[in-house]
């Protein structure tokens, strides 16, 4: 394969309406990153660009939800995304904006050059317009039943319970979102993009040239597209937010954000030339660049499909791959920061990295974890429990302890210094390891140019292990003790440490591109410039000249604690119950100002109560029941006897944590059977404003069986 001359990366501009969570910083930004900085330790000429999406629907509709303007939204969220990419190492070469006059700029002039050269069709239709906002409803702006699933609330651009891309009049029984009024017909022109008449080119260019590079699972999305039949496609709508329309024509309509946003990979282009002295044009039009861009699935048509033939329109190159990923779920369940159910970047920010005064590797943990369990080929799921175990399992004890056991080694019986070869003595351990160093740096190479970066991140940490094995053979803390009875028992330690630090010194280039912060501080360690870093050092021996004195050892990484997963399962469960509870209260049918209905039951006599059998009880066992999101199965003790009671307390706490807890039990409870399980008796608890749990308990642990009246 030839070396492209010049490359252009791309990730996906995300939308400037909210915080981004991780499952967004695995789908693109991160293995986008990964590539860039092994094609810049290649020192291959890089650019690689990014951007706040800041036009469509979602934007204003953001501003309505909180109160303010459109602009305002962008201007809050553009330059936190931004700085948590930065957090997270995540290092564009420009990350610019589509609010930007350059950008306005460049898109109007692509459309008019498409126009004029008589690619975009016009036509008139009735489209959705609601008469008490006099607007006419585009994409989100528009909601009704889903054709295919018939989820209630699927929007007039997409449904996201099945991910189906719909158009308003698909929409079974569409109301407004502006005014909840079912929306009349009236007619409108705009541009289209006639998809169809380029079907024979993507056919030839996706399904016959890249069936075999690309993904498999773009390659089938894109021909389940094309099999389907292309239509046209309006690139223009009738809103005042975006980049207006070029034409005396077009006044009060803007581009399609799907049209502008792709766009913004070239303004951003732009920009970074302007800012570097640089030509942007070869890296558009020259054959010998090589356009990748990075995604998530959901995005596929749009790069697959309509941007390159946008390009090839326009006279630019097309992308020579679209590594598109999976989605990450999160314990469970579709990672969605609308719904409360993800993490946000910003929140691990500022929880983990800031509070652990920005050191002990946890932005590199936190890499490391979604690129093990990227969602390459298929959906992967983020759990806490899986982090824990990546770091400390992983980074903790095999690649840190490697390193950080080389180098109070090195300390302790090297003085300190790069130890000498002592050649006679070099036998065929010694030799292996050096053969494993260059074998794991070819494997490396070629799983990151195949954009496997899951496989190419775990043959490094393969090489730690290996590591790991020749030390633990080689025993230099055992030869320490012979030095009296062995002449030779210092060369061989020599010999050993030599080779150790060598291999940290390549550790340090191949873990690079996951993990940025470690190998700089491991450059740190040795008294190097970054420079060492670059990818033809690596699978070299010669890396740490002989004699050279190294700094004492840095932590990389600190163990991730029991405690720590407990409170982040917690905290998202609450998370999850307080969006669920704005929500509710933000339903037009209730008063957002009322409180939850807390008015008092009707009133019982004295024999009403009576007839109930409270008791204290210990929980001696809890566990979740399957496929019951909410449902905890409780061994419950009542003194004479153990009772199954499920509760539907599985939102709110953890099984393990409740165990030995003292509840309140209603003991005469009718046994009622759910999924299955029957459960005799019910466990009183306690609820606050916020919809929080708490168990009702006595003031002191008593016996179980205790009676309460
Ligand atoms: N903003 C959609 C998304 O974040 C969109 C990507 C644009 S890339 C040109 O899913
Ligand atoms: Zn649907």
């Amino acid at each position: 394969m030839n070396t492209p001359k010049r490359y252009l990366i791309t990730a996906a501009l995300p939308y400037a309406n909210g915080l981004k969570h991780i499952g967004h910083l695995a789908g693109a930004y991160l293995p986008a990153d990964i590539y860039v900085r092994y094609l810049k330790a290649q020192k291959r000429d890089v650019v690689f660009v990014c951007g706040s999406d800041e036009h469509g629907t979602a934007i204003p509709i953001q501003a309505t939800k909180e109160g303010t303007t459109a602009q305002a939204i962008i201007d809050k969220y553009h330059p936190i995304i931004e700085q948590n990419f930065k957090d997270l190492g995540i290092q564009f070469d420009i990350y610019h904006r589509t609010s930007d006059p350059l950008h306005h700029e460049t898109a109007a002039e692509f459309f008019t050059n498409l126009e004029a050269k008589g690619d975009l069709e016009t036509k008139t239709t009735e489209q959705y317009f609601d008469e008490a906002s006099q607007t006419f409803l585009a994409d989100r702006y528009i909601k009704g039943t889903c054709p295919n699933c018939a989820h209630k609330e699927a929007y007039g651009d997409q449904c996201e319970k099945c991910g189906k891309s719909l158009s308003p009049e698909e929409l079974i029984n569409p109301v407004s979102t502006l005014s909840g009024n079912t929306p009349i017909k009236k007619e409108t022109t705009h541009w289209y993009l006639p998809l169809n008449k380029h079907e024979d080119f993507l056919r030839e260019w996706i399904l016959n040239d890249h069936a075999k590079d690309w993904r498999a699972a773009v390659v089938g999305q894109c021909k389940s597209w094309i099999d389907g039949g292309l239509q046209a496609r309006a690139v223009t709508r009738d809103l005042d937010w975006g980049v207006k329309v070029p034409l005396a024509s077009g006044a009060g309509k803007v581009l399609y954000v799907w049209f502008d946003a792709p766009i913004g990979y070239i303004s951003a282009t732009k920009q970074w030339a302007l800012n570097t002295g640089k030509d942007w044009t070869p890296y558009w039009n020259d054959k010998e660049t090589k356009l990748v861009h990075f995604i998530g699935k959901d995005n596929i048509v749009f790069h697959c499909i309509i941007f390159p033939i946008m390009l090839k329109l326009n006279g630019n190159i097309l992308p020579e791959n679209i590594p598109a990923n999976e989605f990450m779920n999160l314990e469970g369940d579709k990672m969605s920061t609308s719904k409360g159910w993800s993490i946000e970047m910003d929140d691990y920010i500022n929880k983990w990295i800031k509070k652990d005064n920005g050191g002990n590797g946890l932005a590199d943990s936190l890499r490391f974890y979604l690129t093990a369990i990227a969602p390459e080929s298929k959906d992967s799921e983020f759990t806490w429990k899986g982090f824990q175990e990546s770091v400390n399992g992983e980074l903790v004890s095999i690649f840190a302890n490697f390193v950080n056991r080389t180098w109070v080694l090195m300390h302790k019986l090297c003085k300190g210094k790069v130890p000498p070869i002592h050649t006679d003595l070099l036998d065929d351990e010694d030799q292996a390891i050096l053969i494993s160093v260059k074998e794991s740096k070819e494997k490396i190479t070629e799983l990151l140019e195949l954009y496997k970066f899951r496989e190419a991140q775990f043959e490094v940490i393969n090489l730690a292990r290996i590591g790991n094995q020749y030390m633990q053979k080689k025993e230099p803390w055992i030869l320490a003790k012979q030095l009296d009875s062995d002449p030779t028992a210092q060369a061989k330690i020599d010999n050993c440490m030599h080779a150790c630090l060598q291999l940290c010194a390549n550790l340090a280039i191949l873990m690079n591109p996951f993990l940025p912060f470690t190998s700089k501080k491991m450059c740190y360690m040795m008294k190097v410039v970054d420079k060492m870093l670059e990818w033809e050092n690596a699978g070299g021996f010669n890396l740490l000249k002989v004699g050279y004195s190294l700094r004492p050892p840095e932590l990389l990484f600190r163990k991730i604690e029991d405690e720590e997963i407990e409170a982040e399962l917690t905290q998202l469960r609450s998370n999850l119950i307080a969006k669920k509870n704005t929500m509710d209260s933000n339903t037009p049918a209730a008063n957002p100002s009322e409180p939850k209905d807390k008015s008092l039951k009707s009133e019982i006599v004295f024999d009403d109560f009576g007839k109930i059998d409270l008791r204290v009880g210990t929980i001696i066992e809890a566990k979740k029941v399957e496929k019951a999101d909410k449902l905890l199965q409780l061994e419950v003790d009542l003194g004479t006897e153990k009772r199954t009671i499920l509760s539907g307390i599985a939102m709110h706490f953890e099984p393990a944590a409740i165990i030995g807890k003292q509840v309140v039990v209603v003991a005469n409870l009718a046994p009622r059977k759910m999924r299955g399980i029957e459960s005799k008796g019910m466990i009183l608890m306690a609820e606050d404003a916020n919809g929080k749990l708490y168990f009702v308990q006595p003031s002191e642990a008593i016996a179980a069986g205790s009676t309460i009246s």
